[in-house]
């Protein structure tokens, strides 16, 4: 914190950085796994930072957990069964539990400070841990998924980035274990950063998850806050004729209202996946 103004800089992304103006510091903890800070600030409402990278913000976070869950789930034809790995912030949970067919939602998150900070600062993302479809486990997901086989629709990694705990969430053997864990027609989605600051990662994580799904695309979303005021998602199918950028499932404009879509549209789906000339034959 420099003049009560918090900067973003991180080894992923060198010589650039995002900054805004704190307000206040609810919360400032080393957890078992990672240093977890809470901050209200003036323009983004409240700021989840993990070691000194932006998690979410008040402001924009429904961008970034309306499409890690909406493209997945929309893109299958039954997702009654969902697994998702991080997001102890809550707010995928949230999404998650909205969409009409899903019936079981099981959440392992590696820190349980993060839930517990977001339970008590960011209740408007922690709502999802109230969820009655939902059952939560405090654990590391590579852990968990080497311990459950064909039991999962879709599988949903909403993980920090690749320093620290997520690591392991980024390589190949992950992608192993997801495809072991998922029923017939299942579909992986991963948070797998952006061409513009992350190419390298973008490229051999979609590698990994193509060589262990017949199907496999990248899409992305705009997050202001996010490095580059991008993230990206790699997803992978087991249904080797899925069409990626098409929905199964279009939700009705009394849906969307219902349930409160601000960023998540069937346009949206479909454009998610269309990608800028320098990397659309690269990532095809
Ligand atoms: N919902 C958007 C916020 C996140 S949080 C990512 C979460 O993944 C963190 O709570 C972190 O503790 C958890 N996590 C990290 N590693 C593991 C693991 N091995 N098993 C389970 N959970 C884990 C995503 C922000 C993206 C930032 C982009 N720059």
């Amino acid at each position: 914190l420099n003049d009560n103004w918090f900067s973003e800089s991180c080894t992923m992304w060198p010589g650039a950085t995002f900054s805004f103006e704190v307000k206040e510091v609810l919360h400032d903890e080393q957890s078992e796994y990672q240093k977890v800070q809470v901050f209200n600030t003036t323009s983004l409402g409240r700021v989840l930072v993990l070691d000194g990278i932006i998690q979410c913000t008040e402001k924009d976070e429904f961008s970034y957990q309306e499409t890690i869950s909406f493209l997945p789930l929309c893109c299958h034809k039954n997702p009654e069964k969902v697994l998702i790995v991080g997001g102890g912030d809550g707010g995928v949970a949230r999404e998650v539990s909205k969409h009409p067919q899903v019936k079981e939602i099981v959440q392992v998150e590696i820190d349980e400070k993060v839930i517990e900070v977001s339970k008590k600062y960011l209740p408007f993302m922690a709502v999802g841990f109230q969820s009655k479809k939902l059952t939560l486990h405090v654990g590391d997901g590579f852990k968990y998924l080497q311990d459950h086989r064909e039991e999962f629709d879709v599988i949903i990694t909403d993980s920090s980035d690749p320093i620290g705990p997520a690591v392991s969430l980024f390589e190949e053997n992950y992608f192993t274990l997801m495809k072991r864990s998922l029923r017939p027609g299942g579909i992986v989605c991963s948070q797998a950063g952006t061409i513009w600051n992350d190419l390298g990662l973008v490229t051999s994580t979609l590698d990994y998850c193509k060589k262990q799904f017949p199907a496999a695309s990248y899409a992305y979303a705009s997050v202001p806050t996010y490095p580059s005021g991008q993230i990206g998602f790699v997803l992978g199918s087991l249904d080797k004729d899925i069409i990626f950028d098409t929905p199964k499932l279009v939700f009705t404009r009394d849906q969307e209202i219902e349930m409160k879509l601000r960023y998540y549209n069937s346009d949206i789906h479909k454009a998610a996946f269309v990608l800028p000339t320098h990397v659309k034959y690269l990532l095809s």
